[in-house]
């Protein structure tokens, strides 16, 4: 019987991937975005499946909406990558934040609670749930410090799963993922702002890149990689939270100097704090500024995980390592201009 799949989020990184590995194993897959990110198709274009999905309009701020999608198709699988989730934005709007990213993943959760067939359902928990790091590496037991308004409804959404899945006996799972990059992330994010960024100065498109804190360290994996292990958590016999990540962690002045090594560039830096450069060793020109405005309000410093538990209970492990990962944003960048905005 071929299953049917909802994923939240469809034009996002992750949906589109996801859907991409569902696609070939056969299911349907049905794909929702908020009414605003309508026109975002450039990941499904990128990947050759935005025909092959059934696309649908659905805010997850109303109950209704999502109610009526469960009445129209007959779904198995709920993916819900749906959520306000840039950590900076939260800051600003932390209400918007946690009606969404907080209150979306409930409103799924009761919608599926009234339903008389079994559904299952994956959260996208963060990484930035551990926040503060109480332990290195941290691990699915390890205790939780959220630092923004979006880890903080991260969190509540967490333990909602946990307490549908307890209570209620819904096939709940939560993963916990670690940064996850790939030529589809949004420039907004760090990795991608480098890529694309350093690529541009290559090709003389810009003069400069401005950055925040380039010393916060993240444990960076391929968003290819992890959405095989988000599938093979639906797939276990009972639903469990598990952490996915590399178990590597890099600053973000790694990611630069590992993108300039890609890019053939020379490049020296200088001075400290503000006022550190990144100059161009060729013709001298500063091509990374530190501009305080990318700053975050609380920072999270340090992230590393331990995915122990899911190589030994889902047999998962990260094929693409750092270097693989950087070459590949790099090479997406530099060199294609099939991508468009
Ligand atoms: O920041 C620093 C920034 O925005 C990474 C989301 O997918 O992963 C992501 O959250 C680090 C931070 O990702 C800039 O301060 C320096 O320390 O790429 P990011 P994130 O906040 O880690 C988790 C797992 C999620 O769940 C989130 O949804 O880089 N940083 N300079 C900068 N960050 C940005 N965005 N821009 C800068 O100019």
């Amino acid at each position: 019987m071929r299953k049917t799949a909802l994923i939240t989020g469809i034009s996002g990184q992750d949906g589109a991937y996801l859907a991409k590995y569902l696609l070939k194993k056969k299911y349907k897959v049905i794909g929702t975005d908020r009414r605003s990110a309508r026109n975002t198709n450039w990941r499904l274009r990128y990947l050759g499946i935005d025909k092959e999905i059934l696309r649908e309009e659905m805010e997850l701020g109303e109950i209704n909406e999502i109610n009526r999608l469960f009445e129209k198709y007959k779904i198995d699988e709920v993916y819900n990558f749906a959520a306000q989730s840039f950590v900076s934005t939260s800051f600003n709007s932390p209400l918007t934040t946690s009606n969404v990213t907080a209150l979306g993943p409930l409103r799924i959760l009761e919608v599926i609670r009234n339903q008389k067939n079994k559904i299952k359902f994956y959260q996208a928990s963060s990484s930035e749930m551990y926040g503060k790091v109480i332990e290195t590496p941290q691990n699915e037991k390890t205790p939780f410090y959220p630092r923004s308004p979006y880890a903080v409804s991260k969190l509540y959404g967490h333990f909602m799963v946990r307490n549908y899945r307890e209570s209620y006996n819904i096939f709940a799972t939560s993963g916990i993922l670690f940064n996850h990059e790939s030529p589809l992330r949004g420039e907004e994010f760090v990795t991608r702002k480098i890529t694309l960024g350093l690529s541009k100065i290559k090709k003389g498109e810009l003069n400069y890149l401005e950055l925040g804190n380039i010393y916060a360290k993240r444990d960076w994996g391929y968003a290819g990689d992890y959405v095989e292990a988000i599938w093979k958590m639906m797939q276990q016999r009972k639903p469990e939270d598990f952490v996915i990540s590399t178990g590597k962690t890099y600053s973000i002045k790694d990611f630069i100097n590992e993108s300039v090594k890609c890019l053939g560039l020379k490049c020296k830096w200088k001075g400290r704090g503000m006022k550190e450069v990144l100059i161009n060793t060729k013709n001298n020109k500063v091509i990374i500024k530190i501009n305080k405005k990318f700053f975050r309000p609380a920072e999270v410093d340090l992230l590393q995980g331990d995915a122990s538990k899911a190589k030994k209970m889902i047999k998962w492990r990260p094929k693409i390592n750092f270097k693989q990962l950087v070459k590949m944003m790099i090479e997406s960048d530099f060199y294609r201009s099939d991508i468009k905005f």
